[in-house]
């Protein structure tokens, strides 16, 4: 270790759909977090792994911390107690918020984020959805009086416009610490969490919006024979009428996720994939504690 080696965490916390996942994936230039427009798409913290030189930035992806009616499930009370357990457990803090407006949920965050005894950077995302930036002032002197940020940054996680000046403000300010991670690594997270990951999102991206809440993946079997991976994923559901919407008209539309989810798996585990998908019902897991630890909600 010498006086320049820097390694810390960085939570990236923030209201669903600000643009969490896809910042977090564009920094480390790979995607590790699956995204899509709808909320809840992230479920589990995550850790995304940067290393550049001396420096080993640990981001700490979060389900978006969210009040409402909902919060009586344990599925929502899993997502927020990984949401604010982070805040107060690490060395930066990145609040993202959207472009132009400031909603009763991110004064919500705002809450939570004021218990971090660290430094918080605001980051403005979106910005690519305002054409005269000359609009953005007013909400930045508005975000200014919310609390005292260390920086401010507007920028887009979608097209990495400003991405350096953010990455650089936190870089600066992680501590002198020794790497805990091999430099080749992206994330704390198994072959088999990644893969269910890409075959949820792929789910959530194409089915409506009763479908993505009630809905989990489970690896079955994932078999590694060096040239190829044969992987077999398990499908959950709450209801008949879900299961039938899954798999779509003479099967159509499990084809379909199945086909996009294994162009992700190729990429990322770099070598083909054979990948298998059944649907299943089992009915009210998204509001049992068991059954939620068994599908592996238990940090
Ligand atoms: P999260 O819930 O905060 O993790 O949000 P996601 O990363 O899943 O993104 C939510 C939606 O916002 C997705 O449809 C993204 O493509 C979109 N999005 C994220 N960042 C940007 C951005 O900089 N510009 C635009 N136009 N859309 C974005
Ligand atoms: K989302
Ligand atoms: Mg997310």
């Amino acid at each position: 270790m010498t006086d320049q080696t820097r390694c810390g965490y960085v939570a990236i916390v923030g209201r669903p759909n600000v643009g969490k996942s896809t910042l977090l994936n564009h920094i480390l230039g790979q995607k590790i977090s699956i995204t899509s427009r709808k909320p809840q798409t992230t479920r589990h913290r995550l850790l995304g792994i940067k290393t550049e030189g001396d420096t080993q930035a640990i981001f700490v992806d979060t389900p978006g911390i969210h009040k409402g009616s909902e919060s009586d499930k344990a599925i929502n009370r899993y997502m927020n107690r990984a949401a604010s357990s982070t805040i107060t457990d690490v060395d930066v803090v990145v609040f993202v918020v959207e472009r132009g407006i400031w909603t009763d949920e991110d004064e919500w965050v705002l809450q939570q984020v004021k218990r971090a005894d660290c430094p918080v950077i605001l980051v403005i995302n979106k910005v690519d959805q305002i054409k005269d930036k000359s609009k953005l002032l007013p909400f930045l002197e508005e975000c200014n009086t919310k609390m005292d940020f260390a920086e401010i940054v507007p920028l887009s996680a979608l097209n990495g416009t400003n991405l350096d000046n953010l990455e650089n403000s936190i870089n600066q300010r992680l501590p002198q610490d020794i790497h805990f991670y091999p430099e080749d690594q992206v994330t704390d997270r198994s072959s088999r969490f990644m893969a269910a990951e890409m075959v949820r999102e792929k789910i959530m991206r194409q089915l409506g919006e009763e479908i993505p809440y009630a809905m989990t993946v489970e690896i079955e079997d994932f078999k590694d024979s060096g040239k190829s991976l044969h992987i077999h994923a398990l499908i959950l559901v709450e209801r008949e009428g879900q299961k039938r919407i899954v798999i779509g008209n003479k099967g159509s539309r499990l084809k379909l996720i199945g086909q996009e989810a294994r162009v992700d798996m190729e990429k990322m585990f770099d070598r083909k994939v054979m990948l298998k998908l059944w649907v299943k019902v089992k009915s009210g897991w998204s509001d049992d504690e068991r059954a939620l630890q068994s599908l592996g909600y238990n940090d």
